[in-house]
């Protein structure tokens, strides 16, 4: 969850590591630490701080310099936020430091063997325990000591390890939690995110489970944890500096925001075929026999969390309605823990924008253990369920750094769009219908466009709404999902209450929390259950309920029955959530900032969750 970074070569390193930890902050930003040391005077600084990378910028002095380091941003799972418990951790004889991502998870039987042989620890981390028992294997050589103090963790690490004694080297090892190394000139880097390495080098080796690398200023040597010669390949990083920087906008999220007309064409390019009124996903059509189980499949499972599980929800739908194949969408902590029923015929399909969601993994071993074909729909290259998936489709929406998901969760739904569109199209799906839908997702990315350009109406009713203390989400078909959506991204960001329901749900239960404090959100788009949704809303204004409505345009009636309308383009059923959740998203977003909240990076919030 956290972000690592390392350096060796003749240059100063500080600066490098203080801005390769900023690439990451948005992963975790408990608390950050660097280890530095300067060779022509063999001495070495440890700075530690809580709070985010300025509080350790500000304790760094001007005149810290050296051209070895590590350094480290935490997400705490083991020990508060605290000083005593941030990274490097230092082993007893002051010898060896670590930096650690993960979770090492049988740290008390570890702690317990080294408290017998005499260590003592001074943090509530799992981490201390793994530096020292490097240190208890350590007899001279510091790569075999790393190994084999990892042949007794359990858990998930990727880690960077730096020992005195020797000086001309960098160890890292990962198990569960990405790593790779950056290739650079008289000097070379690791890093849990290839962000961190670009300012310096595009060119990267990405370390794989049960790896570890032996760094110098001038060779990386790669092996197994049985000490195996590995021959990896150097690979390219797919994005560019400006990709990854805030280009002019106050905040990541919203340039993400921003940015959805030109990432919904990324996810599209290449796969629309308008004369055969179908999609192709090159991804899928590499792999025919994969790919003939997905179309043959009897049930579907689609697993994920957070934002891609209403992806997922909205996928269910569109594969039920278009596809006809069963679907099942299941939180993927709960499909792992209670015995899925895997048929020949299912086929799991994961989903996680970072492709190393600890839970949807853990869930794709299970699937995959039970003999399910299992498909990744990711946005990150190269990442940990992307390599553990059969196949699969990557978003192409580049780097999502905010840590509210909003790029990520459009591209996921066009995927699942463009994977319904193309089995549905060889099944029983006309191609007067395919062409439809594939003429409407053209022209998606300009209605996009368009509601971004309104933006300043929500900014409005932000401004109106930001001390509300609960927020009522509602919609219902596949704006349902979206109404869980907006209520999430309201939640994660703005800290207020909210919840989302189908729209017809209300009068079951959470109608009881209507009054005149209590502003209700309508997705009230002119589909095949319009005038369904109008019965709900004027439910709520009986009970002076105040209500803000996502309508289309031309839509008058709705005018009469809402406090506050936002209008929208039209498009078909199916790609509807594409445009209703950004008004979503930007509504969550202006409240957040007039809230004076850090909307990038929200309280105990973290951007790829790699623990379960
Ligand atoms: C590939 C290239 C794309 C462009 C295009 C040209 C990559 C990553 N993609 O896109 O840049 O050159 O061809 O036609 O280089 N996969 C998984 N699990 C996942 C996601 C993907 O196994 O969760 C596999 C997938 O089955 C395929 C590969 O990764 O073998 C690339 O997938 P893609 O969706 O990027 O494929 P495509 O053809 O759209
Ligand atoms: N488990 C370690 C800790 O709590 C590392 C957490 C992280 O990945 O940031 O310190
Ligand atoms: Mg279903």
């Amino acid at each position: 969850m956290c972000g690592i970074v390392g350096y060796i070569g003749n240059k100063d390193c500080v600066r490098f590591l203080v801005d390769g930890l900023k690439r990451v902050e948005y992963r975790g930003y408990d608390s950050a630490g660097i280890l530095i040391y300067r060779k022509n005077t063999a001495e070495h600084f440890l700075v530690k701080n809580v709070g985010k990378i300025i509080e350790l910028e500000k304790s760094i002095s001007s005149n810290l310099s050296g051209n070895i380091g590590i350094a480290h941003t935490r997400w705490a799972t083991h020990g508060e936020p605290n000083h005593k418990n941030s990274h490097p951790h230092v082993s007893n004889d002051g010898n060896i430091f670590l930096v650690h991502n993960g979770i090492i998870e049988n740290y008390t039987s570890l702690k317990k063997k080294l408290e017998k042989t005499g260590f003592t620890f001074y943090s509530e981390t799992d981490t201390e325990i793994l530096v020292n028992l490097i240190q208890h294997y350590y007899k001279g050589d510091i790569e075999k000591a790393v190994k084999e103090a990892l042949l007794d963790v359990k858990g998930t690490y990727g880690i960077g390890v730096f020992c005195l004694n020797e000086p001309d080297k960098l160890i890292a090892a990962r198990l569960g939690s990405p790593l790779l190394i950056g290739i650079g000139k008289n000097e070379n880097y690791f890093a849990s995110d290839p962000s961190s390495v670009l300012k310096k080098t595009s060119e990267v080796v990405y370390m794989q489970d049960r790896e570890i690398a032996v760094i110098t200023k001038d060779s990386v040597v790669h092996k197994t944890l049985d000490d195996e010669l590995l021959e990896k390949s150097i690979e390219k990083i797919s994005f560019e500096l400006t990709d990854i920087e805030k280009s002019g906008y106050d905040h990541f999220m919203l340039k993400e925001i921003f940015e959805q007309p030109k990432t919904i064409t990324d996810s599209m390019r290449g796969r629309l075929l308008l004369e055969e009124g179908t999609t192709k996903l090159g991804g899928l059509n590499e792999h025919p026999e994969i790919y003939n189980s997905l179309i043959n499949a009897d049930k579907i499972y689609i697993v994920a969390c957070g934002t891609s599980w209403h992806s997922a929800l909205i996928g269910e739908y569109m594969l039920e309605e278009y596809a006809k194949i069963p679907v099942e969408v299941e939180y993927a902590s709960e499909f792992r823990y209670r015995d899925p029923i895997i048929t020949p015929k299912t086929v799991v399909i994961a989903i996680s924008q970072s492709g190393e969601t600890a839970d949807t993994l853990a869930a794709i071993k299970e699937a995959k253990r039970k003999g399910a074909v299992v498909l990744g729909i990711c946005n990150v290259v190269g990442s940990s369920i992307s390599k553990e998936t059969d196949a699969g489709v990557y978003l192409h929406a580049g780097p999502e750094i905010g840590v509210a998901s909003t790029k990520a969760f459009t591209s996921q739904v066009i995927v699942l769009a463009l994977i319904t569109i193309d089995i549905a199209r060889r099944k029983h799906l006309s191609f007067r219908q395919g062409y439809k839908i594939v003429k409407e997702l053209k022209i998606l990315p300009a209605l996009v466009e368009s509601i971004l350009e309104n933006s300043a109406v929500i900014k409005e009713i932000a401004k109106k709404f930001s001390s509300a203390k609960n927020f009522l989400y509602l919609g219902r078909g596949y704006n349902f999902p979206v109404a869980l959506e907006g209520a999430l991204k309201l939640k994660e960001i703005s800290y207020i209450h909210a919840e989302g329901y189908p729209a017809a749900e209300m009068k079951h239960g959470p109608i009881a929390l209507i009054d005149e404090n209590m502003p209700v959100i309508f997705i009230a788009i002119k589909d095949t259950i319009y005038d369904k949704v109008i019965t709900n809303i004027k439910e709520v204004k009986a009970r002076n309920g105040v209500v803000i409505s996502i309508a289309s345009y031309g839509d008058e009636e709705i005018d009469l029955i809402s406090d506050y309308v936002i209008k929208i383009p039209d498009t078909t059923n199916l790609l509807s959530p594409i445009l209703t959740v950004i008004p979503l998203q930007l509504l969550a977003y202006y409240i957040a900032v007039e809230k004076g909240y850090n909307v990038d990076m929200p309280r105990n919030l973290a951007k790829s969750v790699t623990v379960e």
